[in-house]
């Protein structure tokens, strides 16, 4: 029997080797993924980074995607992409070529050795919330907020759009 498609929302990320391009290169790989059709991507926002301060801005996006694949397939995908980007990971929260971030699964919470969904921290993030909004903007956080409640608590700062 065929899945009925559930709607994610992946964050992308890069602040290596020609962020922009990185990134726009994602959203295509996204939508050539099996079993997924993208259908919004927002725009791309760049900001200083979150976390240790001595790497470069990251560019950031969000896409909204339907998939029949479950949300361990999806992250595999995911994980293969970011491995053909040449990721590297030297440290948390480090710099990176490309990350892919499952932001939500449907109304799904997951919580497994390998995956926390909603992310674990997209509440708090502009780069993840504005672009979200700007795609979303009714959503509503399964196990939390209004994204609408979220983003009054959640400066802008330095994130802009380009
Ligand atoms: N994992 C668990 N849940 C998820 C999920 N929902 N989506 C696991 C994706 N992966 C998930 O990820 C480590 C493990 O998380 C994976 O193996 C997967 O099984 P990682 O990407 O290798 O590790 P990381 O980079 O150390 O952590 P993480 O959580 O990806 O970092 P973040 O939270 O994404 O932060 N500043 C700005 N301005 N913009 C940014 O994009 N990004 C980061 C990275 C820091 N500062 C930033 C930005
Ligand atoms: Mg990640």
């Amino acid at each position: 029997m065929q899945k009925e498609p559930v709607r994610c929302f992946i964050g992308l990320g890069s602040n290596l080797n020609s962020p922009l391009e990185q990134v726009s290169q994602a959203i295509e790989e996204i939508a050539s993924l099996p079993g997924c059709d993208l259908t919004t991507s927002s725009s791309l926002y760049k900001s200083a980074p979150i976390g240790p301060q001595d790497q470069p801005d990251f560019i950031n996006a969000v896409v909204e995607i339907y998939t029949t694949l479950d949300p361990h397939s999806l992250l595999d995908q995911l994980q293969s992409l970011e491995q053909q980007h040449q990721r590297i990971r030297e440290r948390h929260w480090g710099p990176r070529t490309l990350d892919l971030d499952l932001l939500l699964y449907g109304n799904s919470i997951i919580q497994t050795e390998r995956l926390t969904v909603p992310h674990a921290f997209m509440q708090e993030r502009s780069f993840v919330l504005y672009p979200l909004a700007e795609i979303s903007p009714e959503l509503q956080i399964p196990g939390g907020e209004q994204l609408s409640s979220l983003l009054v608590a959640c400066p802008m700062g330095s994130l802009v759009k380009i």
